[in-house]
């Protein structure tokens, strides 16, 4: 039997040719942003991606086929559809046997991008440890999937809704490296800063290269390249602070569990500021697909020499 794996063809051709791609993720089209926006942003994405001269490769599941590349049906099947399931690596064998459409997380998306040898992924922000995992264990597979998986994922850190610092310390104890993008700050997704501080940072595009073409060379898994918004365009911190602890205590009243917990805080924290948690955080995802986008285009120049 031959792999289910769908290489898109203007993906596969760039990736034979030693072009650059960068994969993005579709969760956050189905279930992190609302409609119709997370078309507009899906679209918008993959344009940045071009612009700097890269091809986008938006991984999903369609009717079973885990897809790297998909088209602009595809995406609209994923922002539009209704009931969409929300896919981490460990659910991709069960959509493919059960011939299912989905939305892959960090995780799944880390995953069959590798496969299909692409390094550079760009997302929002991701997943990590959430706050009260000491009772409910509640760890983002996303980390797992890194300290396995050799992707870098441009990420503007992991998202404020989880407990940072815990985050940070599993992913020392995985063995993921963790370096700013011109920081040494640990961005708070919406926030510039989480207040958490980093041991590296990445001066340039070139350097970021470097770093992800010895992910291979030394067999370490994969890497979060930490890109934080500028200050102007973070959210106003106190409103952040109330909407967050909106969330929180909407979680625990309703009794929200498992992978409906952080699509829940994202439309919270959009109820509560009035939209403008939307707007950052559509800002992040261009600014990483950006900055994804050029590290691509560097590493294939460094290994194009
Ligand atoms: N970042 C966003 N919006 C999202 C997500 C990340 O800006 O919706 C998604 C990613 O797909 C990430 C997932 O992998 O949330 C994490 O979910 P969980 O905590 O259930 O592992
Ligand atoms: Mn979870």
């Amino acid at each position: 039997m031959r792999s289910s794996v769908e290489v898109r063809e203007e993906v596969a051709e760039a990736l034979e040719g030693g072009g650059a791609v960068v994969a993005l993720e579709s969760t956050l089209i189905s279930h992190g942003l609302p409609r119709p926006d997370n078309l507009a942003l899906a679209l918008e994405a993959e344009a940045a991606v071009r612009e700097e001269g890269a091809v986008p490769a938006t991984v999903g599941v369609i009717g079973g086929v885990p897809k790297v590349g998909l088209g602009e049906g595809e995406l609209k099947l994923l922002a539009f559809e209704d009931g969409v399931p929300k896919l981490s690596t460990r659910d991709l064998p069960l959509a493919v046997a059960k011939g299912s459409h989905g939305a892959t997380t960090v995780a799944a998306t880390a995953s069959l991008a590798a496969r299909a040898g692409v390094r550079l992924f760009a997302t929002g922000g991701l997943g990590g440890v959430h706050r009260g995992a000491r009772d409910s264990w509640d760890v983002s597979a996303d980390l797992a999937e890194l300290a396995r998986t050799p992707v870098a994922v441009v990420s503007a850190g992991v998202k404020s809704i989880l407990d940072v610092p815990a985050t940070l310390e599993t992913l020392e104890t995985l063995g993921v490296p963790v370096a700013g993008f011109r920081t040494l700050r640990f961005p708070g997704f919406y926030l510039t800063d989480s207040g958490c501080g980093l041991d590296w940072s990445l001066a340039d595009e070139e350097e970021a290269a470097r770093a992800v073409h010895a992910l291979v060379d030394l067999g370490t898994g994969g890497m979060v390249i930490a890109n934080p918004l500028p200050e102007e365009g973070q959210l106003d911190p106190a409103l952040h602070e109330k909407a967050l602890s909106s969330g929180l205590e909407g979680l625990g009243r309703e009794g929200v569990r498992g992978k409906e917990v952080t699509p829940f805080l994202l439309s919270r924290f959009r109820e509560e500021t009035g939209g403008e948690s939307l707007e950052v955080n559509k800002r992040i995802i261009l600014n990483n697909a950006r900055l994804a986008a050029r590290i691509a285009v560097a590493l294939a120049a460094l290994e194009g020499e």
